[in-house]
């Protein structure tokens, strides 16, 4: 079992955490009336009761009906739904994300991972494996919506990867009848594996070369978690043309042009 990531004590830790570790834990964070509003939303869109383009939402393996208990993830958050936009753009998450990338932020991206009771493993990979981005600049702000605990799937982290570059995702996994890849677990080195608990919203911050997992679910409570992936103004999209999408600026400006 990993060690757990103690919480950073103040912000002058900020910078230093992250350029070692390649994480840092900010807990508390967010306040209690804002992961209130996030989990409303989000128990709206599983009851349909708000629209969500449906090819956003993805099931457990096996489920086929939308709705708490078989929702895995909701996709690309902020671009859809208002409340999750104003989380986008929280100005104490913004105030950490400054820290570490600079005044100049666009989100890329954002997922929320609901780990529903008995909610599967996500294995080892690497955001920026996914993500054809120019400069290699991202970083992830995972909020904690339901308190996260080893039992109910924390992430685990391997602290320092993100100085060791892109790995091969070779090995295939089925999540259900769909393939994913993923690092070999055969190649972590687990003597460097941290786990990362926190209370509902607490937040963790995470490099985009760092290596990354989180286990099953095995209570009977969800353990959702908001990710919002954040990147520098300079940064521009270098995937096929047909893919690129808005990068919305949440702070400073845009600085490609
Ligand atoms: O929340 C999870 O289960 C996985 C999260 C993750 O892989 C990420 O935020 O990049």
């Amino acid at each position: 079992m990993s060690t757990l990531i103690a919480a950073a004590a103040d912000a002058s830790e900020y910078g230093a955490r992250f350029q070692t570790d390649g994480v840092l834990v900010v807990d508390p964070l967010v306040d209690a009336a804002t992961v209130e509003s996030l989990k409303r939303r989000t128990a709206e869109i599983a009851e349909r009761s708000v629209a969500y383009p449906t090819e956003f939402l993805e099931l457990e393996p096996g489920a086929s009906v939308i709705e708490l208990a078989t929702l895995r993830k909701i996709n690309h958050c902020h671009f859809h739904d208002d409340i999750f936009a104003q989380h986008a753009a929280h100005p104490g998450i913004l105030d950490v994300v400054e820290a570490l990338i600079g005044p100049d932020i666009k989100v890329f991206n954002s997922q929320l991972f609901m780990k529903p009771p008995g909610g599967v493993e996500k294995p080892w990979h690497q955001d920026s494996a996914y993500f054809p981005l120019d400069p290699q600049i991202v970083v992830t702000c995972w909020t904690a919506l339901d308190e996260v605990t080893v039992e109910n799937g924390c992430m685990h982290v391997i602290i320092g990867s993100h100085r060791e570059g892109i790995r091969d995702h070779d090995q295939e996994w089925m999540i259900g009848n769909r393939k994913d890849m993923q690092v070999p677990d055969a190649q972590i080195d687990d003597v460097r594996s941290r786990g990362i608990t926190l209370s509902a919203g607490g937040c963790s911050f995470h490099h985009g070369i760092l290596l990354h997992r989180s286990g099953p679910n095995g209570t009977s409570q969800s353990r959702r978690g908001l990710a919002v992936h954040y990147i520098p103004g300079n940064c521009r999209w270098i995937g096929p043309p047909e893919k690129e999408h808005e990068f919305r600026v949440v702070r400073g400006r845009d600085t490609t042009a």
